[in-house]
C-alpha cells in the first residue's frame, strides 16, 4: 500500500509539472463571412436558419463586396458580402445567408461582431441571438456566445435588409466570431510525460478495483 501511496503522489508531481508548461488560452477567429458562405436573394423556405441540414443547392455561393479589415484593421479578417447583384443592386435589397461550421472542441469563450447595412436578424443553432432594426446601417455583437454554441455542427444564418427607402441602394453584410481555446497542444515531451502519468494511474486504479 505504501509503495502504490508514494507511486501515485509521483504521478500528481509529473502531472503538475505537466500543467505549469501548458500554453495559456489560446485567441482564434473562430468563423468569419467569406465566399464560402451561403446566400440567397429570395426568401427562402422554412428550415433555412435552424436546420443544418437544410437544401442549399439552389443558393448561391456568397460576392465579396470588400475587406474589412480596411476600416478595422487587421485584426477583421471577415469580408463584407451580399448576393451576385453586389453592394448597390435595387433589386437585391434583402439577404439570407448562412454558414455551418464543425467545433471539434467547445471554445472557453467566444464573441461575435457584425455590421449591417442596414439591419438583421441573426439565429446560431435556431436561436435568434441578434435583432436589429435601427433603420441605419451599423455594427452589432454577441458578447458571449458559449451559451449558443455545441460540439459538432453549428449553424449560424442571418436576414439582412437594405434600408434603401431612406438611404438609397447601399447594402453589405460581414460577422466575425473571435474566440478562445483552452490552451495549445502541449509539446510531445510534455504530452509524453501526461500519457505516462495518465497510464500509471489506471494501472493503480485497475489494481485497486476490488475482485468481481
Ligand atoms: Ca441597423
Ligand atoms: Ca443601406
Amino acid at each position: 500500500m505504501t509503495r502504490i501511496t508514494s507511486r501515485l503522489g509521483g504521478v500528481a508531481a509529473l502531472a503538475l509539472a505537466a500543467a505549469a508548461v501548458v500554453a495559456p488560452a489560446r485567441a482564434d477567429i473562430l468563423l468569419k463571412t467569406d465566399a464560402t458562405w451561403k446566400v440567397t436573394p429570395t426568401a427562402p423556405a422554412a428550415g433555412w436558419n435552424d436546420a443544418v441540414g437544410f437544401d442549399t443547392t439552389s443558393w448561391q455561393s456568397a460576392t465579396v463586396l470588400y475587406e474589412v479589415a480596411d476600416y478595422l484593421g487587421p485584426a477583421y479578417t471577415a469580408q463584407a458580402i451580399w448576393s451576385s447583384g453586389g453592394q448597390f443592386s435595387s433589386s437585391e435589397t434583402a439577404l439570407w445567408a448562412r454558414q455551418t461550421w464543425n467545433l471539434a472542441a467547445l471554445p472557453i469563450s467566444a464573441t461575435l461582431l457584425g455590421g449591417f447595412d442596414d439591419d438583421v436578424d441573426l439565429w446560431i443553432n435556431g436561436s435568434l441571438v441578434i435583432s436589429d432594426h435601427n433603420g441605419v446601417a451599423n455594427n452589432v455583437g454577441v458578447a458571449d456566445l458559449l451559451p449558443y454554441l455545441q460540439l459538432g455542427d453549428n449553424l449560424i444564418a442571418f436576414a439582412a435588409t437594405d434600408n434603401y427607402p431612406v438611404y438609397g441602394y447601399n447594402h453589405a453584410a460581414w460577422l466575425q466570431i473571435d474566440g478562445q481555446h483552452a490552451a495549445a497542444v502541449p509539446e510531445p515531451e510534455t504530452l509524453a510525460l501526461m500519457l505516462a502519468g495518465l497510464a500509471a494511474t489506471a494501472a493503480v486504479a485497475r489494481r485497486r478495483k476490488p475482485p468481481r
